[in-house]
């Protein structure tokens, strides 16, 4: 590779990748649909304000949860996967606990949520003050391909991010509901993911609903499949869905993806939260969506 490709390849792996899918960042060339115009409508509001203060800090004087990285056996894969887990204040055997999977986008890998977020303190705060339920939350590589690595041109790795269905279905979630105190039915199953794992939230999640009850896609990236086919019967998702969740920043060249399914949903009366909050492809949207989303599931 030639070294201003590789110095382009090696940025893609970071935060910088993410500045390139706002629109207002029009100095960089814009590849593969990233940043197109943003043409909102009137529809398009936030459903929250913005989260309070210090939601996000670590707080001395409440209990906290572990966060523990854990390997397992794919048999999809082939490899030996890693997965950052998180277990609530008190985690305990004589308990069942609802757990959330929690998928990254094209950039990351099992770590990036907690480098965008710190799931682990924004769970501890909610928790804390009664407006979250228990819970675990996984947080999985979602490239699944024996190099899973975020490095080199990650936008040719997207076929993996498809085939992480297999992988999660086959070797995470079992993986998961043998090791921990883990409820094991739909309704005890959640699933969000930002921008690339919105997509595949959307993508996995609506098409086994008898896996998961709880579906939120932050920023869903082009790899969510047409709408249609997401929901191609809508009274089925509408009689079998907890809750479906879908937001976007307003600064953000992928909101078209968001919309559509937005507008697919709403014109069948499928019940669904459209938030569009303020700010573009963007950590700030992800970490606020969180926390929303965190309080609306299992209760
Ligand atoms: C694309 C634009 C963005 C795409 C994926 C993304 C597969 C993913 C972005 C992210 O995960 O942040 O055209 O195609």
């Amino acid at each position: 590779m030639a070294p201003l490709k590789r110095q382009v390849a090696a940025v893609l792996g970071g935060l910088l990748v993410l500045a390139w899918f706002a629109p207002e960042c029009s100095a960089q060339p814009r590849k593969r649909g990233l940043g197109g115009p943003v043409v909102l409508h009137p529809d398009d509001v936030p459903a929250f304000p913005d989260p309070p203060a210090g939601f996000d800090a670590v707080r001395d004087g409440i209990p906290h949860g572990r966060l523990e990285l854990v390997t397992y056996e794919s048999k999809s894969v082939g490899t030996t996967r890693k997965m950052q887990v998180y277990t609530p204040p008190g985690y305990s055997k004589d308990k069942k606990y609802p757990v959330l999977y929690l998928l990254h986008g094209i950039g990351g890998d099992e770590t990036e949520w907690q480098r965008f977020a710190r799931p682990n303190v924004l769970m501890d705060n909610l928790i804390a003050e009664g407006k979250a339920t228990p819970m675990i939350v996984v947080m999985p590589n979602g490239r699944a391909q024996k190099n899973d690595r975020a490095e080199g041109d990650v936008f040719r790795t997207a076929p993996a991010f498809a085939a992480f269905e297999q992988d999660l279905l086959r070797d995470v979630i079992p993986a998961i509901e043998s090791r921990y105190s883990a409820e094991a039915d739909r309704e005890h199953r959640a699933m969000a993911g930002l921008s690339m794992g919105g997509g595949q939230a959307l993508n996995v999640g609506l098409r086994h609903l008898d896996t998961f009850a709880w579906i939120g896609a932050f920023s869903a990236a082009p790899n969510t499949m047409p709408p249609h086919e997401l929901v191609p019967d809508p009274a089925v998702a509408k009689a079998r869905l907890k809750l479906l969740w879908l937001s976007c920043g307003k600064k953000d060249g992928l909101i078209r993806i968001s919309q559509g399914v937005h507008a697919h949903l709403r014109d069948n009366h499928v019940p669904h939260v459209w938030h569009v909050d303020g700010n573009g492809h963007d950590p700030a949207h992800w970490k606020n969506s969180l926390y929303f989303f965190a309080q609306r599931i299992f209760r």
